[in-house]
């Protein structure tokens, strides 16, 4: 296949705490100050400036926007509901809508209102309850104006940063807390789904999974197989298993593939080019990420999905490569049916602070001055003829 289907989404994603600024009563902002970090500021002050990005987004093509609502805008201390951060969401999705923009939203992506960390946040019993009352404020009013909704990001990348590595709030290295945190996320996910099937039974909900690809470093050595095997489970299946029946869709986030051994050091990363953070660039584990999800029978879509590189070397490259890939699944018959870049603009990257790079448009945070690098028109023009300039 060398086209990408006439119906074929296509977009980049955000979400509040990195782009909105000012979220004051997040965790992320008091974890921010306490522990020293780049604080997120004003961010890219996307709360007001949400129609001009949007502008930006069409004019470079996008038919599709992935965001995040912030749940501590909503609830900004316990049981108080702020209807003007209510209305603000409204506006945004119909300044999408507008532009005709098809929005994916988030309904919790990392951060939450300090008062509910406070009271244990995701460890306590009553966790997914509290989350499923602010998803129930929130579908009440804008359900009519979105149909794809994905109630966590990445809930396995919240816990281990947050529960094991000590990197993000509430900042703790403990199992048992960890494990409360896992199985109180999933549950908080299968209790939204809930609450908007009854309030929109056609949406549309999906799953959200970071997934790193994994290949045994012996490919036929049993042992390294069985490794792989469990890193998989633990990363994405445990959680997958748990939540099928309750997933519309899968939301895939790709970054990055591993080589997986059953001896030290377990664990390499694959791709000999590097971006600004590091990571090793490896497209074909977004092929093998949408083959080994293909499992779940669900359409697929990307919703996040690129890179920090500030000077734009490598991004036009790093998108011809994955976007191949996805046209390579579609031939394969995969059900995919979106790709959205990771990101639209320059964004907070939390404990990273505002260093790496990962906008299609570059901002300037003294000036707030937005500028598409050059990928953005690339990406543009691959919108546009829905085909890949490279063969
Ligand atoms: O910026 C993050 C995003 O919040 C979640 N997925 C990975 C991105 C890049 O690290």
């Amino acid at each position: 296949m060398n086209q990408f289907p006439e119906n074929f989404l296509f977009g980049a994603a955000t979400s509040a705490h990195q782009v909105e600024g000012n979220n004051a009563y997040s965790d992320w902002w008091e974890f921010e100050r306490i522990q020293k970090l780049d604080p997120s500021g004003a961010a890219c002050d996307h709360w007001n400036r949400f129609r001009e990005d949007f502008d930006l987004a069409r004019a470079l093509g996008h038919n599709a926007h992935r965001f995040s609502i912030e749940w501590a805008h909503i609830e900004p201390r316990e049981g108080e509901w702020d209807g003007f951060a209510l209305s603000h969401y409204e506006k945004v999705l119909e300044a999408l809508r507008e532009r005709n923009i098809i929005p994916f939203v988030t309904l919790h992506h990392f951060t939450n209102p300090v008062w509910f960390t406070k009271k244990g946040g995701w460890e306590r019993n009553d966790a997914a309850e509290r989350f499923a009352r602010y998803v129930e404020h929130v579908i009440e009013r804008l359900a009519p104006k979105a149909s794809f909704w994905m109630p966590i990001n990445e809930p396995w990348v919240l816990v281990s940063n947050g529960w094991l590595a000590k990197k993000w709030p509430p900042g703790k290295r403990s199992f048992i807390g960890a494990w409360r945190a896992w199985h109180n996320l999933l549950d908080a996910h299968k209790k939204a789904y809930g609450v908007i099937k009854r309030y929109a039974p056609n949406s549309k909900v999906g799953f959200n999974v970071a997934y790193a690809a994994f290949r045994p470093t012996g490919r036929k050595n049993p042992l390294d197989k069985f490794a792989t095997t469990l890193a998989r489970y633990q990363d994405t299946t445990a959680m997958l298993n748990r939540v099928k029946y309750f997933m519309d869709f899968i939301g895939l986030n790709y970054y990055r593939g591993f080589s997986v051994s059953a001896i030290p050091p377990f664990i390499k990363e694959l791709g000999e080019r590097k971006t600004d953070l590091g990571w090793g660039i490896y497209p074909q584990g977004l092929g093998q990420a949408l083959h080994e999800l293909w499992h779940y029978q669900k359409p697929l879509y990307i919703t996040e999905n690129g890179l920090a590189d500030a000077n734009d070397s490598q991004r036009p490259r790093f998108l011809t490569d994955h976007l191949k890939q996805v046209l390579d699944a579609l031939h394969d018959g995969i059900d995919v049916r979106g790709y959205f870049h990771w990101s639209l603009l320059d964004n907070f990257e939390w404990a990273d602070g505002f260093s790496p790079r990962f906008g299609l448009v570059a901002v300037d945070y003294q000036t707030q001055k937005r500028t598409p690098r050059p990928s953005a028109y690339l990406y543009r023009d691959i919108i546009q003829s829905h085909r890949l300039s490279v063969s």
